[in-house]
């Protein structure tokens, strides 16, 4: 069924249920001079690169094949459009490799096509911080699928992982492999009716009319909770505080330091965007509340080629009611021009999803994890990690 994966040191689909095996790594780590120096062979045509992603030129060609080529949904009328800015930022955190910035070009015209990323990361899944990669951005171009470049390159970004002394990975995808931590769903909050249902993203509900659905999802102009503002850069260490004591209710999550969360969440213009609650007697920051940007292309519509979409990244409200919170965030994402808020149901989304008019998408995520096993999967409201 999976030649490659059945290979590789994931939770396998027959030991699903199998209560005997340990929760933790499946392999021991090796000592690095066991690790393998000269990258895999790839098809002679082809040749690896590590992308200066730093390069305007180099970003342009690795933004050109994943807007060309990255995912798409089961129906392709819309396709993921990262933008170079977001993929700088998303590459470039602290303590990042750029060995794990991995291409493949054509030797002899040199054209980019292929593509994978890792970035270093602790995340604590239960009592335990591990040192992992997140990898993202596996892009192979439309022209070369079905010939087993995908797994050459997996096995490249573990060696070059393994390198650097790190054992375990974690990863999401909308397809099913061996074995998902969890499956999440995604959940869509209309902002531009009238857009999304030219452009086929949503339907016209039953006994609708677009007036009464541009009617329904509606928001008033401006926020509504008193010192709701945009988080500064000398808000880190509270919404560093505040967010760690946040994640530690949930089974896996991210471990984030203040240098952390000034990269992660510090507001870049039409990347990520941050907002907190300021106390208005004390100055205490409450709350918190982020999203990040990223826009699909439309495939094949007349009136409209980018969807302009905002994806829920993480939310704190110790003291703001969430509902409230999240609806301020809408507003803000309405303000900006957003024509959808999407979700997924980890964490504590499932408490405002409905009540906001969000409604569940056809689109499934399922999380993973690399030489760790875990006894059971999780519950999405047991998940504290978003990937990009
Ligand atoms: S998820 C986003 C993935 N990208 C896309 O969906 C973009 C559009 N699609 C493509 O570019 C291609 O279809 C890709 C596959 C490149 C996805 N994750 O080369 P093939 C397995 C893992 O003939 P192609 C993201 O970026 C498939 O089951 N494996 O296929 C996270 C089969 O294996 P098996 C996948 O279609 C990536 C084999 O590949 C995926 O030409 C995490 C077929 O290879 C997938 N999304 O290319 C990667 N799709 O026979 C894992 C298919 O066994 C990281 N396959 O079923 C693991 C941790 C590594 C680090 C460890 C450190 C310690
Ligand atoms: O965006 C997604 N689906 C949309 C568009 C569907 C178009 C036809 N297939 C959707 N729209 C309905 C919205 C509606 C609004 C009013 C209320 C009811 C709902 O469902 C989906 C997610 O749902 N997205 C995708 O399919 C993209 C791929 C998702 C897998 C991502 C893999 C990521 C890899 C990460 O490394």
């Amino acid at each position: 069924r999976h030649k490659f994966w059945e290979t590789q040191p994931v939770g396998q689909f027959k030991d699903i249920g199998d209560t005997s095996l340990p929760e933790g790594p499946i392999e021991p780590p090796t000592t690095l001079s066991e690790v393998k120096q000269e990258p895999y062979n790839l098809p002679n045509l082809y040749e690896w690169i590590s992308c200066d992603i730093d390069s305007e030129e180099m970003c342009t060609e690795v933004y050109d094949l994943l807007t060309h080529n990255y995912v798409e949904d089961d129906e392709t009328m819309f396709r993921f459009n990262y933008s170079k800015e977001f993929l700088r930022w998303a590459l470039r955190p602290p303590g990042y490799y750029k060995s794990w910035h991995i291409g493949v070009r054509v030797r002899s015209s040199k054209k980019l096509v292929a593509f994978i990323t890792g970035v270093p990361a602790r995340i604590r899944v239960r009592d335990n911080v591990v040192t992992m990669a997140e990898i993202n951005f596996l892009c192979v171009h439309k022209k070369l699928r079905s010939k087993r470049l995908a797994p050459v390159m997996i096995k490249e970004v573990t060696r070059r992982v393994h390198l650097e002394n790190i054992w375990q990975a974690a990863y999401t995808a909308g397809v099913v492999l061996p074995t998902p931590i969890s499956t999440c769903q995604y959940w869509h909050r209309t902002l531009n009716p009238k857009k999304l249902i030219d452009v086929g993203f949503s339907r016209l509900g039953a006994r609708m009319t677009m007036s009464r659905t541009i009617k329904l999802y509606r928001l008033p102009d401006s926020t509504s909770t008193p010192g709701f503002r945009k988080m500064e850069l000398h808000d880190v260490p509270a919404v560093a505080r505040l967010l760690r004591n946040y994640l530690n209710q949930f089974e896996v999550a991210p471990d984030l330091d203040e240098n952390d969360v000034e990269h992660w969440l510090l507001p870049t213009e039409n990347v990520v965007d941050s907002y907190v609650v300021e106390s208005p007697g004390s100055h205490k920051i409450t709350d918190f509340s982020s999203f990040y940007s990223l826009p699909s292309s439309i495939l094949g519509n007349q009136n409209y080629s980018i969807l302009k979409a905002a994806y829920s990244f993480y939310n704190v409200a110790t003291k703001t009611p969430l509902l409230q919170l999240m609806n301020d965030v809408l507003i803000v994402a309405k303000q900006k021009d957003y024509d959808v808020f999407n979700a997924l149901d980890i964490m504590q989304n499932e408490s405002f999803l409905k009540e906001l008019k969000f409604g569940p998408g056809d689109g499934k995520l399922h999380y993973y994890l690399y030489n760790y096993r875990l006894r059971n999967a999780l519950k999405p409201m047991e998940l504290g990690l978003v990937l990009l």
